[in-house]
């Protein structure tokens, strides 16, 4: 057994769009009602995974989700009256962000010995809140080995849970035991916390982790109210470091702390508020980054190109290279398209540790698929969507067949 890390990416779906859904997303705001482009939003997703496999990691992949979500326009009797939120709901691509499809801990942080999968809920964002199911039912076909891997049900919507985007893992190598640390957000603020520490204290029971070996850390209510509705807005971890901003936790040095008493080999990459301010990190995505090993076994940061355009953020980047630190290189790439509905490089993927021949290997992306995947991509995606379009029963066709045809080059038909 070889546990390696994989990133499984969201392929951007064919319905990408810029409706403004989400209250407290920066970016989903100040683009509302812009032109979107699917097909040129897709393709940088996969650039950015061709380039992560060039720089010899694993890399898989889950498909977008059914859209327009008929049912859920049934179950909401949405006809010519319904508000357009709630009709751009049905039709919204924000599947693409797999950091929110699930919460994993891999095999050697459990008891069983099983790598376990949580869905998130994603009860705080009604466009959200449609993914659980359909993601679980792709999670249960690629991860469908049981001597391997254990699916869950989403926990209680009682109790928001917005997955991977709210955990961290620290261990010495991925496939050794690891101490995972949830991060969770205090409601009353100016926009809504999404993760509630309820479901990150029951994912950890479900998972059958070491008490020992779990933090629970509550983000920095001021870093939600900047706009990171996402603690992998602000932070970011691997293997033994953590990359993040001085201000992403409500008690900073006690989250310093509480993260050493288990992991005592800590390194820790603070970037100041004087140097970096934390609504310039949020507007450039600085954290939202993929904290990589490489096979030389250096770690480089796989930051949005936004980073590289920002004085502060670069020369920042350039002073940490300068030094003697664990993160060796930064790479930016291009994902504009997601960035501007608040998604960065780090949101665009799930971390699973598992042996890939463990992995259903129609999700495991090699160059031969990529460009099979390209060429459909190329061929059926809409190349731009107005916000006025949606609804548009043409569309609608055009999105659904899109997206079969992705699925029938992939055989995976069966998740129609
Ligand atoms: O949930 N954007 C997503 C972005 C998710 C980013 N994920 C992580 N940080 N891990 C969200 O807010 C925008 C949809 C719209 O406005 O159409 C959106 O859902």
């Amino acid at each position: 057994m070889s546990l390696v890390e994989i990133n499984f990416d969201g392929i951007v779906g064919p319905s990408h769009n810029y409706a403004g859904l989400s209250l407290g997303n920066i970016a989903s705001a100040s683009h509302k009602g812009d032109a979107s482009f699917p097909r040129a939003a897709a393709l940088q997703g996969i650039a950015k995974m061709r380039s992560n496999m060039a720089l010899g990691l694993a890399q898989g992949f889950l498909l977008p989700l059914p859209r327009p979500n008929l049912q859920l326009m049934r179950d909401l009797a949405i006809d010519d009256s319904t508000p357009r939120q709630l009709l751009a709901a049905a039709w919204s691509a924000s599947s693409m962000w797999t950091a929110n499809a699930a919460t994993v801990s891999p095999a050697p942080d459990t008891r069983d010995g099983r790598c376990h999968l949580t869905p998130a809920n994603l009860v705080t964002m009604p466009h959200r809140a449609q993914e659980w199911r359909h993601t679980q039912a792709q999670l249960k076909l690629a991860f469908g080995d049981e001597r391997h891997f254990t699916i869950h049900d989403a926990v209680l919507p009682a109790f928001g849970d917005e997955g991977a985007a709210n955990h961290m893992r620290f261990c010495e190598g991925h496939g050794t035991p690891g101490v995972e640390v949830f991060v969770w957000g205090r409601q009353g603020g100016k926009f809504p916390a999404r993760q509630h520490e309820q479901a990150s204290r029951a994912i950890a029971r479900l998972h059958g982790l070491d008490p020992d070996k779990c933090v629970f850390i509550e983000q920095n209510p001021d870093a939600i109210e900047a706009g990171a509705f996402h603690n992998d807005v602000v932070s970011v971890a691997n293997e033994r470091v953590l990359f993040t901003h001085e201000r992403a936790f409500a008690d900073q040095q006690g989250a310093y702390g509480a993260i050493r008493a288990a992991f005592p080999s800590l390194e820790v990459v603070e970037v100041p508020d004087s140097a970096v301010s934390l609504e310039e990190a949020i507007r450039t995505y600085l954290f939202n980054a993929q904290l990589i090993t490489l096979p030389s076994g250096e770690m480089a940061l796989v930051v949005p190109s936004e980073c590289q355009e920002s004085a502060s953020v670069w020369s920042w980047c350039e002073h940490m290279l300068s030094g003697n630190g664990p993160i060796r290189k930064v790479i930016p790439v291009d994902v504009r398209q997601s960035m501007a509905n608040g998604g960065g490089p780090a949101c665009l993927r799930l971390r699973v540790v598992a042996d890939p021949a463990t992995v259903d290997q129609r999700f495991m992306l090699d160059e031969a698929k990529a460009e099979r995947i390209e060429a459909v991509i190329a061929e059926m995606w809409p190349e731009t969507i107005e916000p006025a379009e949606i609804g548009d029963d043409a569309l609608a066709k055009r999105v659904i067949e899109a997206r079969e045809a992705l699925l029938s080059v992939l055989s995976l038909d069966t998740l129609v």
